[in-house]
């Protein structure tokens, strides 16, 4: 078997507070992590190796980069900091709180502001455990609905995920989602230059 090739990948985690983006990273973590607090920026920061084979890059080593804002209130000083260098984003919003899939747009917005172009994202609908036991919580096809309209717009795929942190449905198919999209976007760009 050939020597799989490194792919370094920084992402930042973005969604309003309290959609689950810390328990997300956590859960995706799992044991075997190496966490580290920034302190001057105020975010979480994780790292995970783990291997993907695509068919046009062959294997890889993905490692992540992974960037979760552990405060809100002093974003606006750290925000070019946090961003910089992100390739992809997790977009995550909470099945059972409306306003912060009405923010979505915002995120990703802000997202593309600061890293200075459109880069791809997965839309992440979590707490779906939670989805039956509260009034008012949004179906499914609000989620799908609004990332193929995104796709459409920016003319990458932009894939939509329901998750639960907290019986951990689907937070390993949130990054393998992550993956493929980067390698798409990352294709796209080749066949660009060339
Ligand atoms: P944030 O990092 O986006 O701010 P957190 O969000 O990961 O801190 O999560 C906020 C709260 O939601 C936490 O509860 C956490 O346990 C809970 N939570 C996160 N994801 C899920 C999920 O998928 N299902 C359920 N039921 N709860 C979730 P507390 O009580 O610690 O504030
Ligand atoms: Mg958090």
């Amino acid at each position: 078997m050939s020597m799989p090739r490194l792919l370094r990948i920084k992402i930042v985690l973005i969604g309003d507070g309290g959609v689950g983006k810390t328990s997300i990273a956590r859960r995706y973590l799992g044991h075997e992590f190496r966490h580290e607090y920034i302190k001057t920026i105020g975010a979480d920061f994780y790292i995970k190796r783990t291997r993907y084979k695509d068919p046009r890059f062959g294997n890889l080593l993905v490692e992540w980069n992974i960037w979760d804002l552990a405060g809100q209130p002093t974003f606006d000083q750290v925000r070019p900091l946090y961003y910089k260098g992100a390739k992809a984003a997790l977009v995550v919003f909470d099945v059972t709180n409306v306003n912060s899939f009405y923010n979505v747009p915002k995120w990703i917005t802000e997202f593309w502001k600061n890293v200075g172009g459109v880069y791809p994202f997965v839309l992440v609908g979590n707490k779906i455990d939670l989805r039956d036991k509260v009034p008012n919580a949004l179906p499914p096809e609000v989620g799908y609905k609004y990332a193929e309209l995104a796709s459409q717009k920016i003319g990458i795929t932009v894939p939509y995920i329901e998750t639960s942190a907290a019986t951990g449905e689907n937070i390993d198919k949130a990054f393998e989602f992550l993956i493929k999209a980067i390698l798409e976007f990352i294709s796209i760009k080749l066949a660009k230059k060339a």
